[in-house]
């Protein structure tokens, strides 16, 4: 053993050791980089009102104390030499990147004079209220955009989330959970939980493995799930819809369905039977590349284990151009097996705040909307998606473009976006022309983005360090956070901001007008809690009188459907001359439906499966998540990549009919020969722009990010 004072040995590091002292203390706050349904806890080591460490807050019981590499990598995120430090004003031309500084008081006026002359002159729906991934401020947003009369609030959920929400709606008017505790066997179906959710779900999943839980993994990629799965199931991608028909006709077949279910609590069930009998595991094994008995075996696993619930993304089943009918077909095999609000299967729990339940109720729905939709003129997109029209309660962004060419119905003037980035749109380019078209276009950003650079005022916002915010957890626990530090530079919280342009742009609206904490208070009603109590619990506290969660509550109040019932041939579809069933269809460009095109592009290109490391753009500013994977990489397996004479590491040409990116060569089995897959937020490389902006599901709008045909050759 090595002697305590040998001289080979570093001194004593001196430790970050909170105390009088050290000067150091440990500030409760949390993570929100990533995932909005999770958003780990941290706890930061702040010594002289700068953040030194940090560490995952063990008490917070939906992290327990883990940190991913990307909330490991908070300080190179909040300290990052991109970070906007003061409100800028554009001096040249539209995307020159030419700013200098204004006052906050400056660019408050400039920006409410502005957008309130743009009204004046061509109404409030001229006027786009936009927001990206990030969801703390999306209330307040939502309310000002309506409070200002306009229809037009977007945000990122027009490519994410609202497809799935849309598909749940459609079936069962409501959407429903798996809940992991008491299900027997857990179908995932394109989820890849080890990289897309925090690590206390990888957790949570590894322990009821142990318990014996059985796992289906569906999807075209091995993840780091698929070694704890029971079952892979890898599957061509984009033809989800056609494998969930065939594991319905097994369960059909054989006689495995709830028979008392599907008779008192649904409609359409005989056309869906005689429908989903086309699909036989043979047929769908010629469609979706998944052998036959393997069919049957998930089939049989999945509807014989009682309970047993399903886990769905909320985007890469429906970033396809078939993507909405698909997860239909998929969420069906939930009211068929019986598993439709029962312990152990898929649960339905109304929100409390932010897209998560936390058992107790709250006023956001009617905070976010003060004025009814019929005081205002038609959202983007409501001509041409009737379906997301009645389903949602926003506009639909990836119409944006269009109506910026056409100005019908009428024309879009402004956008007060905030963190909006136009490389995660489809056909990335024809939105930065869109955006650049806009009369005036202000961005609240962290950072200095490549949106950023095209608006006229940008304001610097600060991350969840520098603010307060209210951020449930879904097990039963709340948090209200305080600053750990001082914003950075002249920064401000998106709440401040949007409650002083509020002032400036709503000044009738009540609410608004008492301030911030006032308006979460009022949100706060009905759950009984007060910010003068939680200011009390600055690491948060649990919640008390917690509703007991009930199950099979449509045997009560029946099904938030047009019929009561649960709807496999959906009425709603069928009124706008939709098809009612969820009928399969092969994405617009594939291998089947364009086998000419296949012939130039012989690959299925998937964007985005998700990484450890990134989160779209926004962690590849940070050395050590960056450091992970320096150069953006196509996946590629090995076989195809020896018929193209690639090696690891060659630097190729990623081509699509539209447009050609140079990468480098990833090659790995987790593809599976004829695929290719590529990461979408690199700053190199804007993968988006390789997608046409009209390559999108006719009924939600989605694009189809995750299923299109490529190319991959060798650099000369
Ligand atoms: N090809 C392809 N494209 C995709 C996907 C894919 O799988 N493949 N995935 C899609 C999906 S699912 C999604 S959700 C979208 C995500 O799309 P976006 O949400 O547009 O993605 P981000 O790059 O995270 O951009 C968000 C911006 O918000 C800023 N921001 C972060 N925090 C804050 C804050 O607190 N305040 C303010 N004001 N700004 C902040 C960040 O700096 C960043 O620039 O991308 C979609 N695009
Ligand atoms: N680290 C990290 N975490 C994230 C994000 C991130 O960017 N980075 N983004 C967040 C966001 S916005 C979202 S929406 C979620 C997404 O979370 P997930 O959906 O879990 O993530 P993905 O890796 O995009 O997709 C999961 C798997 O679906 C597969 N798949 C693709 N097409 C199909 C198909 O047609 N059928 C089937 N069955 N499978 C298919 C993909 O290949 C992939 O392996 O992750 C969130 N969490
Ligand atoms: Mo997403």
């Amino acid at each position: 053993m090595t002697p305590p004072h040998d001289s080979k040995i570093s001194p004593p590091i001196r430790g970050k050791v909170p105390g009088d002292a050290s000067g150091i203390e440990i500030k409760p706050t949390i993570c929100s980089i990533c995932n909005v349904t999770t958003h780990c806890g941290i706890d930061a080591y702040v010594k002289e009102g700068v953040v030194i460490k940090v560490e995952g807050t063990a008490a917070n019981p939906s992290s327990r104390g883990a940190l991913c590499p990307k909330g490991a990598a908070s300080r190179q995120y909040i300290y990052s030499k991109d970070r906007l430090r003061t409100p800028l004003i554009r001096q040249g031309e539209r995307g020159s990147s030419d700013f200098k500084p204004i006052s906050w008081e400056e660019a408050l006026q400039r920006i409410a004079e502005r957008l309130l002359k743009i009204r004046e002159e061509s109404g409030p729906e001229s006027v786009v209220f936009g927001v990206g991934y990030t969801k703390w401020m999306r209330p307040f947003l939502k309310r000002l955009a309506h409070s200002f009369g306009s229809p037009n609030y977007i945000t990122e959920s027009s490519v994410c989330y609202m497809s799935m929400a849309m598909a749940f709606k459609l079936n069962y008017g409501a959407i429903g959970g798996p809940d992991l505790r008491k299900a027997q066997c857990l179908l995932v179906w394109s989820v890849s939980p080890f990289y897309s959710k925090n690590p206390a779900v990888a957790m949570d999943l590894l322990e009821a493995k142990e318990r014996g839980l059985k796992i289906i993994d569906v999807g075209p990629l091995i993840t780091p799930l698929t070694a704890h799965a029971d079952i892979h199931l890898r599957i061509r991608p984009g033809t989800s819809g056609a494998l969930a028909l065939a594991i319905a006709n097994v369960i059909m077949e054989e006689n495995l369905f709830n028979r008392e279910f599907v008779e008192h609590w649904t409609v359409g069930f005989e056309e869906y039977r005689s429908y989903a009998g086309q699909f036989t595991p043979q047929a769908a094994e010629t469609i979706t590349g998944v052998p036959a008995p393997l069919i049957q075996k998930a089939a049989r696993l999945y509807a014989e284990s009682r309970p047993a619930a399903l886990m769905t993304s909320a985007s890469a089943t429906l970033h396809h151009t078939n993507g909405l009918q698909n997860e239909r077909a998929l969420l069906a095999l939930i009211g068929l097996t019986g598993n439709w609000d029962v312990p152990g299967g898929n649960v339905v729990k109304s929100d409390t705040y932010l897209h998560v339940a936390a058992g107790v109720a709250s006023r956001e729905a009617e905070f976010v909307q003060p004025r009814p939709w019929s005081e205002m003129a038609p959202r983007l997109g409501d001509d041409v998606y009737p379906v997301w029209k009645e389903l949602t309660n926003e506009a639909q962004g990836t119409r944006f473009p269009y109506q910026m060419e056409t100005r019908q119905p009428y024309p879009i003037r402004a956008m007060l976006a905030f963190g909006l980035n136009y490389r995660m749109w489809p056909g990335s380019d024809a939105m930065r022309e869109a955006l650049k078209k806009l009369d005036f276009l202000v961005d609240v950003e962290l950072f200095m983005t490549d949106t950023a650079r095209l608006a006229d005022i940008i304001l610097p916002a600060c991350t969840s360090f520098e603010r307060t915010e209210l951020k449930f957890y879904g097990q039963g626990y709340v948090i209200w956070t305080r600053p750990a530090i001082p914003p950075l530079g002249k920064s401000r919280s998106d709440t401040e901001i949007l409650f002083d342009l509020a002032g400036r742009l709503a000044p009738e609206d009540p609410l608004f007008q008492k301030g911030y904490e006032a308006c979460v208070d009022w949100i706060l009603k009905p759950s009984g809690l007060t910010l003068d109590v939680l200011k009390n619990h600055p690491a948060g506290m649990p919640l008390k009188n917690l509703s007991s969660p009930k199950f099979r509550k449509y045997r009560e109040s029946g099904f938030p459907t047009p019929s009561g019932k649960m709807e496999l041939a959906s009425t709603l579809l069928a009124k706008y001359g939709l098809d009612g069933l969820p009928k399969y269809k092969e994405p617009k460009h594939s291998p089947v439906s364009t086998p000419d095109l296949a012939r130039e592009f012989p690959l299925v290109l998937t964007t985005g499966a998700r990484l450890p490391m990134f989160i779209h753009s926004r962690t590849f500013r940070m050395p050590w998540t960056k450091g992970l994977r320096p150069d953006p990489m196509v996946d590629i397996s090995p076989l195809d990549a020896e018929k193209r004479g690639i090696s690891h590491g060659d630097w190729v040409t990623l081509s699509t009919p539209r447009h050609a990116a140079r990468v480098r060569a990833n090659l790995t089995v987790a593809v599976a020969p004829g695929v290719a897959n590529i990461y979408h937020g690199y700053p190199e490389v804007e993968v988006n722009q390789l997608i046409e902006p009209d390559y999108l599901d006719p009924i939600s709008g989605f694009p189809g990010f995750k299923s299109l045909l490529c190319e991959v050759k060798k650099n000369p």
